[in-house]
């Protein structure tokens, strides 16, 4: 059965024992991201505290922070690895679902407006002690509409809160929010906005990623889970919501209005420079939760959280279906690493069959939309070495790569702003490296890899037990 709210994911992590319940009194201030983070980098389970100081209600974190839980999500068998789950993306991803619309939903069961407004009244955490304030938009996905076609679009955007009945919000340029409120001041209107925190998990993997402009990433959704998203119109904006969502933040942007928001703790592990930075913000219109609210948050900070997971699958799944459409021949595997942000470094496995096709996909992975935005390293390795298996491509790296013929350096390329190798005010434009760890297709003379013989392994696993071995 597909996940369709967070409810029902919260309930499956339990049947497989991968959730653990805190009962202990935990600080919102600080101990509860600490907690957090200590577990994830533990591999520990998805974490529910369920007695948050001054508050009543439960946050979830780490949705999304193992292979496993990916693929809870992803309704696959939990020992499919990030790639298999990127590949089944793009299977999944060929024939798109648009969300349907319903009368009502456990979303419209509290209804804050005017006076009742107070973001206060949820539990939202200070992750680190550096940043700016607490941040209620963390594991969150930001509806916004075109005002002339009607495109609506989803992405994950931080929202810190400002006041009781304001959050900051910040729209790196080109991400397709900034783009909507770009032609909301054009019209001198605000924007309408709403903020899901609270859901199938899987719309948080689809809102953060690199979808092309024009697209309703509900489709995506409704794609990836083999079935609709149900949607209801929200209270004051009018935009598609999602009928059994934990929690909306429903307001208003003036396009050209600033506050000051920030700083953050960012998933590259660092703060991105800039301090506090006057930026866009929501004046609150309306908050609709469900009854028993779950609060959804994510930790961010440095790899490996959700963050980290779900941009190496996502990546992984836009790289890999950008590379499928051009058509070249041989892609065995794709892997973008979680603890490479999820980001910096891509690798792909190929099997070679003509001379020069190791470097005809690396200079592909640099030219596709995924691999131009924030790949720094490109590795690619020969097909017996799965893109998703480190040791094994440390290996090819280490063995197969001569510096002088595998490596090409390609000066300018487009960047992020919160890329911490490149100095505060020169990140608009990076470099990149290409790393080709292949036996060259063309030697005739390669060198011969040791083979454990087939009937001899064979003959040894049937006696495994026998040798005195447990598994
Ligand atoms: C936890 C998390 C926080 C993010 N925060 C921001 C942010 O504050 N601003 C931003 O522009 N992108 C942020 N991103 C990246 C965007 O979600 C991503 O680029 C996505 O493609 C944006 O959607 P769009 O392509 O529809 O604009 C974040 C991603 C994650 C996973
Ligand atoms: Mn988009």
């Amino acid at each position: 059965m597909a996940t369709n709210d967070l409810r029902n994911f919260i309930a499956q992590l339990e049947n497989n024992g991968d959730l653990m319940r805190i009962k202990t009194e935990v600080d919102w201030n600080l101990e509860l991201s600490h907690v957090a983070k200590v577990n994830e980098e533990k591999n520990g389970p998805a974490l529910l505290f369920e007695n948050v100081k001054d508050y009543q209600t439960p946050v979830f974190v780490s949705a999304l922070s193992t292979t496993q839980r990916l693929a809870v999500a992803m309704n696959m068998p939990i020992n499919t690895t990030l790639s298999q789950m990127a590949k089944e993306w793009v299977v999944r991803t060929k024939k798109l679902i648009p969300p349907v619309w319903v009368e009502s939903g456990p979303i419209k069961e509290n209804i804050d407006v005017g006076e009742q407004i107070d973001l206060f009244k949820f539990p939202v955490p200070k992750f680190y002690e550096k940043d700016g304030g607490r941040y209620i938009g963390t594991f969150v996905s930001v509806v916004t509409k075109d005002p002339e076609t009607g495109w609506v679009n989803l992405g994950t955007y931080r929202m810190q809160i400002l006041d009781e009945k304001t959050c900051g919000i910040m729209f790196i340029k080109g991400k397709h929010g900034d783009l909507h409120r770009m032609k909301y001041a054009k019209l001198n209107k605000p924007m309408q906005v709403a903020a899901i925190i609270g859901y199938d998990p899987l719309m948080f993997l689809v809102s953060s990623t690199l979808i092309g402009a024009g697209e309703d990433e509900y489709n995506y959704v409704g794609a990836l889970r083999g079935s609709p998203v149900e949607v209801v119109k929200g209270e004051y904006v009018d935009l598609p919501i999602p009928a059994a969502a934990e929690m909306v933040i429903e307001g208003e942007l003036w396009p050209e209005k600033l506050r000051d928001e920030g700083p953050f703790g960012e998933y590259t592990g660092y703060y991105s420079g800039k301090g506090t930075v006057p930026r866009h913000y929501i004046d609150v219109k309306a908050v609709t939760y469900r009854k028993d609210l779950i609060f959804h948050a994510t930790t961010v900070g440095r790899p490996v959280t959700d963050t980290h997971m779900i941009q190496a699958m996502n990546r992984t799944s836009t790289l890999w279906s950008d590379l499928e459409a051009m058509k070249i021949p041989g892609i065995q595997s794709v892997y973008i690493p979680p603890e490479s942000c999820g980001r910096f470094m891509a690798v792909v496995s190929v099997k070679q069959m003509y001379p020069g096709h190791s470097n005809h996909v690396g200079n592909a992975v640099i030219a596709t939309s995924t691999g131009s935005y924030g790949v720094k390293v490109v590795v690619v390795v020969d097909e017996d070495i799965p893109a998703d298996d480190m040791g094994r491509v440390l290996w090819a790296m280490s063995t197969r790569m001569a510096p002088e013929r595998g490596v090409q350096i390609i000066s300018r390329g487009r960047s992020t702003p919160l890329d911490p190798s490149l100095p505060i005010q020169g990140r608009d434009i990076t470099s990149r490296i290409i790393m080709d760890c292949c036996i060259p297709y063309e030697w005739e003379e390669k060198p011969t890899n040791i083979q454990l013989t087939d009937s001899v392994l064979a003959h040894v696993l049937e006696k495994w037990k026998d040798y005195g071995f447990n598994e």
